[in-house]
């Protein structure tokens, strides 16, 4: 499928690359944009041999710099709540995907932008990433999910410092507090999340798609209830054959090939 704003690509084995190309704004998302990042994802869902998604912004100063500023600045009430909602369902798209996302930032990751990489599974930033929620300077809280996501990454009191000065933090400080898994010089970063999407590609993938699902699902749950989940997910993945398979070659010291059954 073609997009006007975004590049999906698959680059290699099952790996896809999806890239925010609108790099004049600096990424910035528009309605058209959001709309595409859900149609994108949902591509992805639907090919049964796809295993992780990269996702990055067009350039080497953005990976995206939040909700484009000019689309926002006359929003009606019900306009900015649809935005909203477009944004919310395409982001969660993006989170519930099959397979796990993975952020790539390479440069600013603002408001919008922040908010897209909290919705991939982890983020890998360059060593240029720049990470901020900017809204309190435009008059608005953080619309796409900020303030429930980066709590959750980062923890409370951190999120809520970041979220109420709107102070911007570079990648190693991402790093030190939980947002950002690693940081890497600008020219190593798809290497880097080729490395991680290729490891995670050669595991079972059921079991990726279900360990990924239980820790979404589970996060929303009270312990009991996410343990019940976790519990009836072992035994479906008991039936599969890659289980079979995976315990079969531990046993027969060997590699497991794995075949998402
Ligand atoms: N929107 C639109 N255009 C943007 C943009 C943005 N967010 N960010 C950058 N651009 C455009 C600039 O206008 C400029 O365009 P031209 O002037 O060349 O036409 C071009 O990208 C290059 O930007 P700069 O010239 O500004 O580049 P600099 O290197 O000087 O500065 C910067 C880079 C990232 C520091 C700066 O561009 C900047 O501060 N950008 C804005 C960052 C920002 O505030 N982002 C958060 C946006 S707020 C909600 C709905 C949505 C949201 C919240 C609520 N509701 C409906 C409740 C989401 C909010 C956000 O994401």
């Amino acid at each position: 499928m073609a997009y006007e704003n975004l590049i999906l690509e698959p680059i290699e084995h099952g790996i896809y690359r999806l890239t925010v190309n609108r790099p004049k704004a600096l990424n910035a998302l528009t309605p058209e944009t959001l709309a595409e990042l859900e149609a994108a994802a949902a591509q992805v869902a639907a090919d049964p041999a796809a295993r992780a998604l990269l996702v990055t912004g067009a350039g080497d100063k953005a990976f995206v710099a939040g909700a484009d500023i000019s689309r926002m600045v006359d929003m009606t009430p019900e306009d900015g709540q649809r935005f909203c909602e477009a944004a919310l369902k395409a982001f969660r798209a993006i989170e519930l995907l099959p397979v796990p996302a993975i952020a790539l930032v390479n440069g600013y990751a603002l408001g919008g932008g922040c908010e897209l990489a909290l919705a991939c599974d982890f983020i890998v930033a360059a060593d240029n990433a720049i990470f901020g929620q900017p809204e309190v300077n435009l008059g608005i809280n953080p619309g796409f999910g900020g303030t429930q996501r980066l709590p959750r990454r980062v923890g409370t009191g951190m999120a809520l410092e970041l979220l109420l000065t709107g102070r911007q933090v570079r990648a190693e400080e991402a790093q030190r507090i939980g947002l950002v898994n690693h940081v890497v010089p600008r020219d190593q970063l798809m290497a880097k999340g080729l490395e991680l999407a290729r490891q995670i590609a050669a595991k079972a993938p059921l079991a990726v798609r279900y360990t990924k699902r239980l820790v979404h699902r589970g996060q929303n749950l009270d312990l009991d209830s996410a343990c019940a989940l976790e519990t009836q997910a072992f035994g479906l993945l008991c039936a599969s054959e890659d289980k079979r398979e995976g315990m079969r070659a531990f046993l027969e010291k060997r590699p497991a090939v794995f075949h998402g059954r």
